[in-house]
């Protein structure tokens, strides 16, 4: 199978490897901190800006929020977010040049990070983050507005902005606290104190923990599973988990209602049932469904 990449300010097309008979290709662009690759149905970004540990300043989170508006959702199914390097996922936003803002800069610079991770958190198909170190910050705010968070036992999560003068500006007050509880989180955020992966995983902050060498592989077996399944029905339990979290559950049923509906009549939903009932006749059968996206 090759896979086609589609990206922003695209240049040439390289070959990178093949994995399990899957081309993995990368393309070149003029972007300098993010690459962008595919293998198969999953999209794969990497922050590399591996001089800084991979912190976010506002080239980078242009070039991201451009990366994202490039992915083709019709043929990706999943993303995977992670940071260049084996040191750094992301260690946080860029101090050297936040440290000069005035109040309406720094306001301007939170609107800016925040829209872009509101974008990844909306964006219609699965993100992964695959946290490889240190996640500060930034970095443990970028890595929660992701939908599942997996890391290496090497990572280290916190949120030090109260240390540096500033409360965290990139969402951290809000997601930290609905993802671990306002206690846990109010702790984390007013002590700065950060955390090893052991105890985010004891908290709920992350999935899973692996050696780091085996983090991209564990993020790209659980992406192509997501990606195996109904393109359609997957989105809309993603909407429906976000959405139905921000109303109570009268509503939140509604929204779940219609979304359900909503994958009636599609050619995924008939192609899935009918091979189950098929498979029914015939126990032998293997389960194999060629889902649409439509
Ligand atoms: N910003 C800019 N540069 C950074 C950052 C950062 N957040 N983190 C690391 N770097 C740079 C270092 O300055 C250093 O550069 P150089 O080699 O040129 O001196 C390079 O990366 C390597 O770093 P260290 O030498 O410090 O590496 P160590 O292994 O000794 O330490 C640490 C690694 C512990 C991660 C350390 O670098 C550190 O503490 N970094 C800062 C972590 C931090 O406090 N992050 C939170 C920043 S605040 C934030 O993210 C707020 C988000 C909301 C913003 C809202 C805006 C309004």
């Amino acid at each position: 199978m090759v896979c086609e990449v589609s990206d922003v300010r695209a240049v040439s097309e390289i070959y990178i490897q093949s994995v399990c008979r899957v081309n993995f290709y990368r393309k070149e662009t003029d972007m300098e901190f993010i690459v962008y690759e595919e293998e198969g149905a999953v999209g794969v970004i990497t922050i590399s800006r591996e001089k800084a540990l991979n912190a976010l300043n506002s080239q980078v989170l242009d070039e991201l929020d451009a990366t994202l508006d490039a992915v083709d959702t019709d043929k990706i199914r999943c993303l995977i977010l992670t940071g260049a390097g084996e040191k750094s996922f992301v260690a946080g936003a860029d101090i050297g040049e936040m440290s000069t803002l005035t109040k309406a800069e720094g306001e301007a610079f939170g609107k800016k990070g925040n829209d872009v991770f509101r974008k990844i958190e909306t964006f219609p198909i699965p993100v992964i983050a695959a946290v490889n170190g240190f996640a500060l910050g930034g970095g443990c705010e970028i890595s929660m507005s992701c939908d599942i968070r997996i890391c290496s036992e090497n990572a280290l999560f916190g949120q030090p902005e109260a240390g540096l003068g500033i409360t965290p500006g990139f969402g951290g007050t809000q997601r930290l606290a609905r993802l671990v509880g306002a206690g846990m989180a109010k702790q984390m955020i007013y002590t700065a104190r950060n955390i090893k992966a052991d105890e985010a995983l004891r908290i709920g902050l992350v999935n899973a923990v692996y050696p780091a060498e085996e983090l991209m592989a564990a993020a790209k077996k659980m992406a192509s599973g997501i990606a195996a399944q109904a393109p359609i029905a997957v989105r809309n339990c993603k909407k429906a988990i976000n959405e139905g979290l921000q109303v109570d559950m009268d509503q939140a049923i509604v929204i779940e209602e219609k979304l359900f509906g909503d994958c009636f009549e599609t050619e995924d939903q008939r192609a899935g049932m009918g091979n189950f009932l098929k498979k029914k006749d015939d126990p032998t059968k293997v389960k194999v469904v060629e889902f649409k996206n439509a």
